[in-house]
């Protein structure tokens, strides 16, 4: 057995939760230390020479796709460097010379390693050679490739029903894989394929599906840099997004305005240092927000329709200069029920749900109705709400209003997650694609794709949970851990008879498992892909549907390392026999054989080998963004009232909302420092206001559990708990927590989702403090348990 070509020992971390401290919190994001940050982290992890080597080539025309989020690359003359602090940082995990070897698994047992903290499991490095946990043992064992496709095709046969299994999706798998291993799925007769978008972006996409037709946004890189308004609404781009940064700064060179809509006051919002530019590095940055709208937890529905009121007001002093009458006329349905409804919202009521008092909220009205190009931008703060469809339906309504969709510098912008999270959609994981899709598929190649929808993620947990399911297989990913109540789901993943993870790294979904369990090692997004015909590229789709290409180049981890593709077609081989209508080898031998199925069956990419070919790649055609044309129900857009909502906090509780750290890619910990909030060597704190600490009897420092209290359907009370979390007095509004996510997830209850999306709510739990249980390992899994 070839080693790995990297270092074997284990990677020890330091981990002592009750050691971490807090300063003050940093106000400007990013700089020269952002810049020195990602490159000791990078020397590190990967050492100089693949620093280097990865670095030059990040998000260039020649080189790879950042694996760290879905902003969009400048077009034209990129930056040399078109990278930052947070994308280097996922480079260097992925690229990492650190290996996890079948000698790994024989020093680590399995009830070894479920012990062990997610960060340890993270930094170990990157996954060699495909393994096998067989029934009864207690080590992982390397298995052959070809025994490991067999494994799976005799436990898929062995089901009833092809809906006894779940293909679950993360965001980062390319385009091409994304496209075969959906048709990998239906050709095999389910449709269901969760992916993690049913925990992050759904709640757009249902929203503007309703709204504009279609679930994606609707603007260029372009128009956010010439838009005069920009909103950026539950949002941390300085975190999560460092590179949007820049194109607001770009924004307000131009003389935008940036409206930020946000509990806490996050770093990259009040003050942005591009380290790209001289003055960056030295100098004091740029003051981002002109506006810092803190609002309560879920407020923003209210807020967004008292906006509403006070423009419709403004245009009764003014008529014609604030309401787009013309556009509304030409391109809306719905617009009087809207008009009825907004009309009558009560003030008090927003000022009350938002936590932000008259002046301001006839500010941000007024800053509104002055703009001619809106941008309106948002994430996680939104979509993971139980009202989160009709708060995105609000904010669409007030473009609508203003006539800010379909003209440059305006319209809707949902920031997207995993950097291919979009482009997975369009190649249709999804567990109910539309028959137009269906039955090009079924055209293309012979196949009968079923037609009845699939399971959803939360679907999926609840199928596994109750024996419906019994075989997962997971491509890419952390289930076990970026769902919602973790207990649960580890449950219903044990109950699975087998599970299969196509991984880069370990993680927990690798030691919580089915009876049976493989892990079967990938390239990623940085690894050289060689097949029969050469040389491969892949593409990827970012968050303004813009396609292009990305060309890995690192050395891979290890000989037995596959492509995501590779994988596919060899299972699909397999599993459905050579028989099957399907060109698997010729896919598997060439991509461009890939490319001209995708070209032949998704809408939008005819011709798809040689538009993505060009040097920026090409933009998938949008409706409302290029024509004002909106393929809704009615044909039109429609502004979608819903009765208005909001997250009143319960006496003696907090609404809790579980966020990402600094130091962290979802469930992939970088580090235990959050230094843009102040926190450093833990990740088990909880931001309070400090009235609220005053008012529990609690001080900084206090260690508590977090309660929450979930109101299930049959009418009783469940209640989870998340053992020892440090209190620490921060900048939040009064009844509003923050702590981190996964750490969290286990309070999240699994019946607690958004209305029409299905996304769990983790923006918004109930909570209660209790004195910290007694002292225990705290690293331990067994912490997630009640
Ligand atoms: N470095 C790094 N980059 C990432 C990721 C990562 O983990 N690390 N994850 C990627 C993924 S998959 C995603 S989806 C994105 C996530 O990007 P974000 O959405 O920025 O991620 P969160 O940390 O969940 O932050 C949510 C933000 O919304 C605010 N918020 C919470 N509730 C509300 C609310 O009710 N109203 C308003 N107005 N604001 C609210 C929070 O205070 C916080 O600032 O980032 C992507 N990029
Ligand atoms: N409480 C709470 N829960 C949340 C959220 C929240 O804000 N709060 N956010 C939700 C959101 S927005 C999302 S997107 C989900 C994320 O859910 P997931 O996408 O399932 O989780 P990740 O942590 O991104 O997955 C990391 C793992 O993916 C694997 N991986 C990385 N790159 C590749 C690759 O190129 N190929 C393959 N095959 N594997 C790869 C590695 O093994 C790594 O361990 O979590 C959701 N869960
Ligand atoms: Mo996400």
């Amino acid at each position: 057995m070839r080693r790995g070509r990297g270092v074997t020992r284990d990677i020890e971390v330091d981990y002592d939760e009750h050691a971490t401290t807090v300063t003050g919190q940093e106000h400007e994001a990013a700089g020269v230390k952002a810049v020195m940050v990602s490159l000791q982290r990078s020397v590190k992890s990967m050492g100089p020479f693949r620093t280097a080597a990865s670095l030059v080539r990040l998000n260039q025309r020649k080189g790879f796709d950042c694996p760290g989020c879905a902003w969009p690359e400048e077009h034209g003359g990129r930056k040399f460097a078109e990278f930052c602090e947070n994308g280097a940082k996922a480079v260097a995990e992925e690229a990492t010379k650190r290996v996890v070897t079948p000698e790994f698994f024989e020093r680590h047992s399995i009830t070894d390693l479920e012990g062990r903290p997610e960060y340890w499991l993270s930094q170990q490095g990157r996954l060699t050679h495909p393994m096998v946990l067989r029934a009864g043992d207690d080590h992982y064992r390397p298995i052959d490739w070809a025994d490991a496709y067999r494994l799976i095709a005799d436990e898929l046969r062995a089901l009833d029903d092809p809906d006894g299994a779940v293909f679950y999706t993360s965001g980062r798998t390319s385009n091409e894989a994304a496209f075969l291993y959906q048709l990998l799925v239906r050709s095999f007769g389910t449709n269901n394929l969760p992916d993690c978008s049913n925990m992050c972006h759904e709640s757009s996409g249902a929203a503007l599906t309703e709204s504009i037709g279609i679930g994606k946004g609707s603007v260029t890189i372009a128009d956010v840099t010439e838009a005069d308004l920009i909103i950026v609404a539950g949002q941390n781009p300085g975190t999560n997004h460092p590179r949007m940064l820049s194109s607001l700064e770009k924004a307000k060179d131009n003389g935008a305005k940036i409206i930020a809509i946000n509990p806490l006051p996050e770093a990259g919002l009040i003050r942005f240092k591009d380290p790209q530019k001289v003055n960056g590095v030295v100098g004091h940055g740029v003051p981002i927000a002109d506006e810092f709208v803190q609002i309560r937890l879920g407020g923003d529905m209210a807020l967004f329709a008292g906006l509403g009121r006070l423009l419709l007001e403004a245009d009764d002093r003014a008529p014609g200069t604030v309401v787009d009458r013309e556009f509304i006329a030409d391109h809306c349905a719905n617009f009087d029920e809207y008009e009825r409804r907004t009309r009558a919202i009560d003030l008090d009521t927003v000022v009350e749900a938002t936590g932000i008092d008259r002046v301001q909220l006839e500010q941000v009205a007024r800053m509104l109705a002055d703009s001619e190009r809106t941008v309106a931008c948002w994430a996680m703060g939104l979509t993971q709400h139980k009202h989160a469809v009709a708060m995105i339906a609000e904010i669409s309504n007030l473009l609508l209003l203003r006539g800010m969709i379909g003209k440059p510098g305006a319209g809707l912008c949902p920031v997207r997650g995993h950097s291919n999270v979009q482009g997975d959609r369009t190649m249709g994981i999804w567990e109910k694609m539309p028959e137009t899709f269906l039955s090009a598929l079924d055209q293309r190649f012979g196949i009968t794709s079923p037609r009845e929808d699939g399971l959803d993620t939360v679907g999926s947990i609840r199928a596994m949970r109750d024996g419906r399911a019994k075989v997962f297989i997971a491509m890419g990913g952390n289930f076990a851990l970026a769902t919602p109540d973790t207990a649960v789901t580890e449950a219903a993943l044990r109950n699975c008879a087998l599970t299969v993870q196509v991984s880069t790294k370990l993680n927990r979904s690798h030691v919580v498992h089915g009876k049976t369990a493989l892990i079967l090692p990938s390239l990623g997004r940085t690894d050289r892909d060689v097949q029969a015909s050469g040389k491969q590229q892949v593409s990827v789709e970012d968050s303004m549907s813009m396609v292009h290409l990305s060309r890995g180049s690192l050395h891979p981890p290890g000989e037995e390392v596959r492509s995501e593709v590779a994988i596919v077609c060899q299972l699909a081989r397999e599993l459905l026999g050579p028989a099957h209508p399907v060109p698997w080898e010729t896919f598997n031998d060439d991509y461009d054989a890939i490319r001209d199925a995708i070209g032949a069956v998704v809408p939008g990419c005819a011709d798809y080998n040689a538009k993505v070919r060009a040097p920026d790649g090409f933009q998938l055609p949008h409706g409302p963004r290029d024509s004002r044309e909106f393929p809704t129900h009615t044909g039109k857009a429609n502004f979608a009232v819903y009765p208005l909502e909001w997250v009143p906090v319960p006496e003696g509780r907090l609404v809790l909302q579980t966020l990402r750290s600094h130091d962290q890619y979802n469930t992939t910990i970088y580090g235990l420092d959050d230094r843009y909030r102040g926190v450093r060597g833990g990740r088990r704190v909880v931001f309070v206001n400090p009235a609220d600490i005053a008012a529990f009897g609690l001080s900084e420092g206090s260690r508590v559990d977090l309660v929450s209290e979930f109101a299930d359907a049959d009418g009783g009370v469940s209640e989870r708990r998340a053992k020892d979390f440090m209190v620490v007095p921060y900048s939040t509004p009064v009844g509003n927590a923050a702590a981190y996510y996964p750490e969290t997830n286990s309070l999240v209850a699994l019946d607690n989702v958004a209305e029409k999306s299905n996304t769990p709510v983790s923006k918004a739990v109930v909570i209660r403090f209790e004195p910290a249980s007694a002292a225990e390992d705290l690293v331990s899994g067994s912490s997630w348990d009640a």
